[in-house]
């Protein structure tokens, strides 16, 4: 058994997904459960309701799961829904669909007898969009301060894996827009046999590169999971020169357990729990990569 989790808060999400596998649970259960703990931890600010909202003020939350028998569920720029994670999960398993977005999510919700809430905003969150609305430029990029969306692999008792990621997306983004951590092959991806990866940071940049599906693709063609997310790195450097401006950070895992993680931008924390330990980890960045992009050469 073995769990990854992005960021600080990957260490309780672990907890509660290795929690769940010891008791016999599955590893989509695992991720769910997971995930679920870092929604409702109003603490974070880019995961959940509590997350910074978008530039009119509201919350909008994107969420994504894939287990390894290929099925996956999907939600969109979802509003009032605290877990947004079972939310993919129900996609998933009671609809002939994988992705619901917007009003559609919601009503679906309401129909699982999940709770659809307008919650108004807190204090932090007004007065952070007030501050952004006032700049002269309001570019609405990640930066350090809010990258925290939590992405997670498992691989339960039995040899089975599963992925999921939840965030409230890029502070501040114009209503509507959508990221990586929802879009299957982008943000997440698995294979029966091969492994899995998860993705967080800028996603407009893992949309445009197929973070995950890369990442996965390379596995199935014999590399590491640490070899598969440099090579996807080193790849988005040379696709996207610009991504070596931004932050992304990126997890993958086999069958045998093995694990890679790797960042564009030093700071990117993740944790690894097994049946013994639970422990966080700061990823190697890629500065050599960097100074070999194509931007770096001419
Ligand atoms: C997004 N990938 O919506 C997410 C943001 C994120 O750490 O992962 N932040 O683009």
């Amino acid at each position: 058994m073995k769990v990854m989790a992005t960021w600080n808060h990957g260490v309780a999400a672990n907890e509660r997904a290795l929690q769940v596998i010891k008791q016999g649970g599955s590893a989509m259960d695992a991720v769910v459960e997971g995930c679920m703990v870092t929604e409702l931890d109003e603490r974070q600010r880019s995961v959940g309701l509590s997350g910074w909202p978008d530039s009119d003020g509201r919350v909008s939350l994107d969420a994504a799961v894939m287990s390894d028998d290929s099925r996956a569920g999907s939600v969109a720029c979802v509003r009032g829904v605290a877990n947004p994670v079972q939310l993919a999960r129900r996609v998933m398993d009671h609809t002939p669909h994988v992705m619901l977005v917007g009003e559609g999510a919601e009503r679906f919700a309401q129909q699982q007898g999940m709770l659809v809430r307008d919650r108004a905003l807190d204090h932090e969150q007004r007065a952070r969009l007030d501050a952004w609305l006032q700049q002269a430029i309001r570019t609405p990029l990640v930066n350090v301060e809010n990258h925290d969306t939590i992405s997670m692999i498992a691989l339960d008792a039995s040899g089975r894996m599963a992925v999921a990621s939840t965030t409230s997306g890029l502070a501040f983004k114009i209503p509507g827009r959508v990221g990586d951590s929802p879009i299957i092959g982008a943000g997440l991806f698995v294979e029966r046999g091969v492994g899995a990866a998860v993705c967080t940071g800028l996603g407009e940049v893992v949309q445009r590169t197929m973070g995950a599906y890369a990442m996965v693709e390379s596995m199935r063609q014999g590399l590491s999971p640490q070899a598969a997310c440099e090579a996807f790195i080193r790849r988005l450097h040379v696709q996207i020169p610009e991504s070596a401006e931004c932050q992304v950070g990126v997890l993958a895992m086999d069958y045998g357990g093995r694990a890679g993680a790797l960042s564009v931008q030093s700071g990117f924390t993740y944790a690894v729990g097994t049946a013994e330990d639970n422990t966080l980890h700061e990823s190697a960045f890629t500065q050599d990569i960097k100074q070999d992009s194509p931007r770096n050469r001419s």
